[in-house]
């Protein structure tokens, strides 16, 4: 039985929409290839564009779209519009989970070449939720954290570790100063933990996991960690395996998921066809999983391993000159062949 997806495609600003061009070129191979599968493009715009046109950088249509597609594959977003669409999307889709694998892959140079752990960010609390106020010379950005929240993406890490083959789950917190959030989340983390018998339970102050994951990331497996500091901790992690253009993400809600790489809109190399689509690729490899269809995931992963792997094609950033494009061609080429 043919089944249709609903993929909304959302480009954003700068590099966004290389990456995402790319995706297209790998989504339309699979198109092409599934008999079992079709999948039908939203394409919609948040960001400049938008903002320029109408005045906001994340339009009604564009939240009334997003609202009926099945994934949503998102690209980049920078200042100044970067609060107002990253958090209509996620907050106001209550995409609470945020997924960030950092894996060291074969063929790109690394400090750590044996990498493999993943970042699970808190993403609808926390700092980055963006509550605060201006008093004289006081200014307030407020840590804001529910119970409802700090156990949804507890409860989730521990489910995620089960299903991906994890052995371990790390809370990280800095409990001794942040009494009244991370030392409540960490009560909350040891009494839900004992519910997964099969998973390891450890916790770590925030600063000493971020050294850990630079000096012995191979003693990390699942990490999960509060929205401004899994923000920052990712970025460290794709310091580790080769740059960002190597870390995808997933942002996990009950009924909706959205999908895109950790970097941002770098606009000095925006529609240059010349970044790395890697991180986009591995997101969308995140959205066949999700979608339920493993077996295209495992494809996508293997060609764009096939690709890294054989060093022909190779972007700027790991001492290639190919574009953006061709990575993707080869990419969707070794699909097919593989
Ligand atoms: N593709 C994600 C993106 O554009 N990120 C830019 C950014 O500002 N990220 C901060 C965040 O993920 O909260």
């Amino acid at each position: 039985m043919n089944s249709k997806k609903i993929i909304g495609i959302i480009p954003g600003d700068g590099i966004g929409r290389d990456v995402t061009r790319a995706a297209r070129i790998v989504l339309d191979a699979v198109d092409a290839s599934c008999d079992d599968l079709s999948l039908e493009y939203r394409d919609m715009e948040v960001g400049e564009r938008p903002f320029e046109r109408c005045g906001s950088a994340f339009p009604d249509e564009t939240r009334e779209g997003i609202a009926g597609c099945d994934a949503v594959l998102f690209g980049a977003i920078g200042s100044p519009h970067d609060f107002v669409v990253l958090s209509g999307i996620r907050y106001g889709f209550h995409l609470y989970a945020n997924v960030r694998p950092v894996k060291a892959l074969k063929g790109v140079p690394a400090l750590q070449p044996d990498a493999d752990l993943v970042v699970i960010r808190e993403n609808t609390e926390g700092l980055y939720r963006g509550v605060g106020y201006d008093d004289g010379d006081r200014h307030v950005n407020l840590r804001i954290f529910t119970d409802e929240g700090m156990e949804r993406v507890i409860r989730f890490a521990f489910r995620w570790a089960a299903d991906n083959g994890r052995r371990k789950v790390t809370f990280t917190h800095k409990e001794s100063i942040l009494r009244h959030t991370d030392a409540r989340m960490k009560d909350l983390f040891y009494d839900i933990a004992p519910e997964y018998a099969g998973i390891e339970a450890e916790d770590m102050e925030i600063d000493a996991c971020a050294m850990r994951v630079v000096m012995k990331p191979r003693t990390l497996d699942v990490i999960i960690a509060e929205n401004a500091n899994g923000d920052i901790l990712s970025d460290v992690g794709g310091g580790i395996i080769g740059g960002l253009g190597f870390t995808p993400s997933a942002n996990i809600g009950n009924d909706l998921a959205m999908f895109e790489p950790v970097h941002g809109s770098a606009p000095k190399y925006a529609d240059k066809d010349v970044v790395n689509p890697t991180a986009t690729l591995m997101a969308v490899r995140m959205m066949f999983d999700y979608l339920g269809r493993p077996d295209i995931a495992a494809r996508l992963q293997a060609g764009i391993e096939s690709v890294l792997e054989a060093g022909k094609i190779r972007t700027y950033d790991i001492g290639g000159d190919s574009s953006t494009s061709a990575f993707a061609h080869a990419v969707a080429e070794a699909m097919q062949r593989g």
